[in-house]
């Protein structure tokens, strides 16, 4: 077989061209780091996850409402609070859509901008941009509005939507002195170094989770669910499978493999809230980004965790 397996396996990722943009690469270090509060009071992983009683989004934060018309048609709101804030998105079109919102570098102009949400390719600039939140919906498994707490430095911001058509990307202002709010998240999930870091079992009904990227290179968390506890090497037999790759390993059956929804990709250092509800049973989560000068996504060097929800 001449074509690496890596290169296929990107065709998993379905909700595409945004999420192409990373596959080859990573951010670079040293993006600036903004406030951290969204990344809680510790960073220890060992909650007990149950729900909390808390109103997600908190009342009273700033809203960055993005909508999506059946036309493709964007709105997004011009100015927003800088700091802790909640964006809603929603989109009407029919099929899957990607929204990030992204701080570019000072040499990359709106041109640039353009150019790359209408391309397939990888832009270089990504790996050098702050990404503050990305947002997959997608109508049959995503409900078509999704609201995430995130938090932007003061400064100008891009909302970037992309679908199969023609991309948008709109300039808003993240406007006076960052205030920060704190969140508590029922879930905390760390994208770390080829690996997740999050509780194994996490409990029934809308939790709140909380994706926190400490690793110098994009990650983002798909999430699928299968009727039993998978090892490893069956995520990736069913992965494989699924892009006709394979065949399942014995006793591993494709159509029992049901995607649904995840955590967008984040730059290092950013956190982004989202509530989410998962029925119980067994799940897993991966990363389908690549390192910088890579074309082998994480999925394929281990980046795969497994939970229940109970
Ligand atoms: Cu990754």
């Amino acid at each position: 077989m001449n074509t690496p397996l890596e290169i296929d396996l990107y065709r998993l990722d379905r909700r595409a061209v945004l999420r192409n943009l990373a596959l080859a690469a990573g951010v670079a270090g040293g993006s600036a780091i903004l406030g951290r509060n969204l990344l809680g009071p510790d960073a220890a992983f060992a909650q007990d996850a149950t729900p909390t009683a808390q109103e997600f989004p908190p009342a009273g934060l700033p809203l960055l409402e993005v909508s999506v018309l059946a036309d493709f048609a964007t709105t997004v709101s011009p100015e927003v609070q800088a700091g802790t804030l909640t964006l809603r998105a929603s989109s009407a079109l029919e099929g899957y859509c990607d929204i990030l919102v992204l701080q570019v570098p000072d040499d990359v102009s709106d041109a640039d901008v353009e150019a790359a949400v209408n391309s397939d390719g990888t832009p270089e600039f990504l790996f050098r941009s702050i990404i503050a939140a990305d947002i997959s919906i997608e109508p049959g498994v995503t409900p078509s509005t999704i609201e995430a707490v995130i938090e932007l430095a003061p400064g100008t911001w891009y909302v970037a939507v992309v679908w199969d058509g023609p991309g948008s990307a709109t300039k808003i202002q993240a406007v006076g002195e960052a205030v920060t709010v704190p969140i508590e998240a029922d879930v905390d999930v760390a994208y770390d170094h080829w690996d997740f870091s999050m509780p194994a079992e996490i409990a029934a009904g809308p939790m709140v989770w909380r994706v926190t990227n400490n690793d110098p290179v994009l990650h983002h968390m798909i999430i699928f669910s299968y009727p039993a506890a998978l090892n490893d090497e069956q995520v990736q037999s069913l992965l494989l499978a699924g892009e006709g790759m394979a065949s399942p390993e014995a006793g591993l059956d494709l159509d029992s493999m049901i995607y649904r929804g995840g955590f967008g990709m984040i730059s290092t250092g950013q956190a982004m809230c989202q509530q989410q509800e998962f029925d119980p049973g067994y799940y897993f989560a991966v990363c389908y980004l690549s390192d910088p000068g890579s074309e082998t996504p994480h999925v394929m060097l281990g980046m795969i965790e497994s939970f229940t929800v109970a």
